[in-house]
């Protein structure tokens, strides 16, 4: 694909699963994501959390302090995310929108094939084995690795090249 046509369809995928990210927190389907809503959609990926974690993620992004993510609260995170060179944004509401965009099929966990198709529209190929490498600890596309959402957590925190990538796309 075309560096301009890839950059276009990774556009309007991107969005179409963001906000599919989103209706999935939203799990009363009210238009804002709230602490009990985080808390159940993690337990069901098998991620405990406790409740003053849950509060804790959602005030770091609550601009209007409603205790809830709306669905621009929620678009300007992942905006302000993208474009952070500094490392001090704080991501944790964004890793785990990352973990269920890349889980495509809803199962729970990321597959090696599942998080090459994001990756590619993102990055391109230049970036893509290192990134793959960086998550999966290979970038082997036809490996069985699946990581849970615990295991993609800890790999989006200590990846070390993550801050690279995301200076590179922003
Ligand atoms: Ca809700
Ligand atoms: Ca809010």
């Amino acid at each position: 694909m075309a560096q301009d046509a890839r950059e276009r369809f990774a556009k309007k995928n991107e969005a179409e699963d963001l906000r599919r990210a989103f209706d999935k927190l939203d799990t009363k389907g009210d238009g804002k994501i709230d602490a009990q809503e985080l808390r159940e959609v993690l337990l069901l990926l098998r991620h405990e959390t406790k409740k003053s974690e849950v509060e804790d993620i959602i005030w770091e992004v609550d601009d209007d302090s409603d205790k809830c993510v709306s669905w621009s609260e929620f678009q300007a995170m992942c905006h302000r995310c993208r474009v952070d060179q500094t490392g001090y944004e704080p991501r944790r509401l964004f890793n785990i929108v990352e973990f269920i965009m890349n889980d495509r099929d809803g199962s729970g966990s990321v597959s090696v094939e599942e998080a090459t198709q994001i990756l590619y529209l993102r990055f391109g190929n230049g970036l893509l084995d290192k990134r793959l490498e960086d998550i999966f600890g290979t970038s082997d596309t036809n490996s069985t690795k699946d990581l849970s959402l615990t295991e993609f957590l800890k790999s989006a925190t200590s990846s070390w090249c993550f801050k690279q990538l995301r200076s590179k796309v922003a």
